[in-house]
């Protein structure tokens, strides 16, 4: 017999690509609003949207028509010259998200390591902190990319081990805990507080009520500068257009990333006021891709949509709708279920219990492998998030699960009601079959 469509496009990737991924055994060939299909032609709905990629939906017409009217006209000039989309997007944008300017990069870790950058140079011009001495205080649990300066403040093992030596001046503090902050933020070296407003690749973890504007108000008294990673939470994900906004609060640097492109090309911008942004002088840093033209147009556009198809505020509705009926779902292999508009996750318990550690100390788990697990049951008797995972996709819904427990639920911001009612029912039905 021969072999399957998808299983040779799996073997060949597996013999031509890097070992650095372990996907769910799906080849994807096309993609169209909150459906994918496979190369045998099967739909599923995509609860994952290339972890938030693609808030506005696979392929939407509103953001390819900008992308192919640009594409055919200029794609590219470097900032060694000006081009003619680029001011129109930074004036979008920055009026968008109220701040003076906008610095556009590429890679998501790329704007992370701009504002990191930025709150160095910040540090010692402004605050008047002694060279090389400036810190960041990050957090236990944090993803930011993987850059080996960020790996380096990362504690999850996977992403960090063997990649040293790492990049000195931060410091890491547990997530969710003021005092912690508090206490490290009395040391006037410190620059910057780096957060997650949620963390995604540490499971969905919604810290307190009151955390980010308590930690806001703390750094503005210290003169810290509050640095917000939205790369994920923002755009939509989380029912407001940032996840700090369910605090009102501002941010003094925001990262974005992912959807700021709607899925199409790379596209990350770190926005800062002029006391802020103009630490960085021509010369001191930048990118060959980073402000093209197709991506000033393309972002444009994917903030359009965002805005005017009232996407957070779905994400808000359906995503109180998607919380309550998972955690509806009573099944003795569900832990916990948490999350925050359309971001969901649901931990899986771990049978047979791991070697000591509390069920957070397990969902946080530095050992997990979150990006490993993709194509083989578990070995936890057939009953772990990947095999749960691996069910829902026969089941028509592909999600990937965050370490070995917890599966995270994040379709399309564009999702009906009516489409959401099908998954809820596609997810019961498949947790009920364990
Ligand atoms: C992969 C996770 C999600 C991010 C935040 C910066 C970046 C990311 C908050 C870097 C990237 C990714 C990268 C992707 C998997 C994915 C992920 F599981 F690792 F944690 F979304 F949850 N800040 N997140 O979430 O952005 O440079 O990748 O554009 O395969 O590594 P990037």
């Amino acid at each position: 017999m021969s072999k399957s469509k998808s299983q040779e496009a799996i073997e060949r990737e597996h013999r031509y690509g890097a070992h650095n991924y372990d996907p769910i055994p799906v080849v994807i060939e096309r993609g169209e609003g909150v459906f994918v299909w496979d190369v045998q032609g099967k739909k599923y709905y995509d609860f994952l949207s290339a972890y938030s990629a693609l808030n506005q939906g696979h392929c939407h017409p509103k953001i390819m028509k900008a992308f192919m009217e640009q594409a055919q006209k200029l794609t590219l000039t470097s900032r060694a010259f000006y081009n003619d989309c680029l001011g129109e997007f930074e004036e979008f944008i920055t009026k968008f998200f109220g701040y003076d300017k906008v610095l556009p990069m590429n890679t998501g870790v790329e704007g992370v390591e701009t504002a990191l950058k930025l709150c160095r140079k910040w540090a010692y011009q402004k605050k008047g902190i002694l060279a090389d001495k400036a810190k960041i205080i990050v957090c236990g649990g944090n993803f930011h990319g993987r850059t080996i300066t960020v790996v380096g403040f990362s504690c999850d093992a996977d992403a960090k081990n063997d990649f040293g030596p790492y990049t000195q001046g931060f410091i890491s503090i547990p997530y969710n805990n003021i005092d912690a902050l508090e206490k490290a933020i009395e040391d006037a070296n410190v620059a910057g507080f780096l957060v997650e407003p949620i963390q995604g690749e540490a499971g969905v973890i919604v810290p307190d009520e009151g955390y980010i504007a308590k930690a806001y108000k703390l750094c503005k008294a210290k003169n810290v500068l509050f640095i917000a990673d939205e790369i994920q939470t923002g755009l939509g994900r989380t029912g407001k257009m940032l996840c700090c906004d369910h605090e009102n609060v501002h941010p003094h640097i925001l990262i974005l990333g992912k959807a700021l492109s709607g899925g199409t090309i790379p596209v990350s911008a770190v926005l800062a006021d002029d006391e802020i942004m103009l630490c960085i002088k021509p010369g001191e840093h930048g990118s060959t891709y980073g402000g093209n033209p197709l991506a000033a147009k393309v972002s444009i556009a994917a903030l359009e949509v965002l805005r005017d198809e009232h996407l957070p505020e779905n994400a808000e509705r359906l995503g109180k709708i998607l919380l309550n009926e998972l955690k509806s779902i009573k099944h003795d292999m569900i832990q916990l279920v948490r999350g925050k508009g359309l971001f969901c996750a649901m931990v899986i318990k771990a049978p047979p219990p791991p070697k000591g550690g509390s069920s957070r100390v397990t969902s946080l788990s530095a050992e997990s492998p979150s990006f490993g697990g993709g194509g083989e049951a578990s070995p936890s008797g057939g009953r772990g998030a990947i095999d749960v995972c691996l069910a829902l996709k026969e089941n028509g819904l592909l999600a990937k699960p965050t370490h070995k427990d917890i599966i995270r639920f994040a379709p399309p911001l564009i999702i009906t009601e009516e489409q959401l009612m099908e998954c809820i029912g596609i997810i019961k039905r498949t947790i009920a079959s364990f």
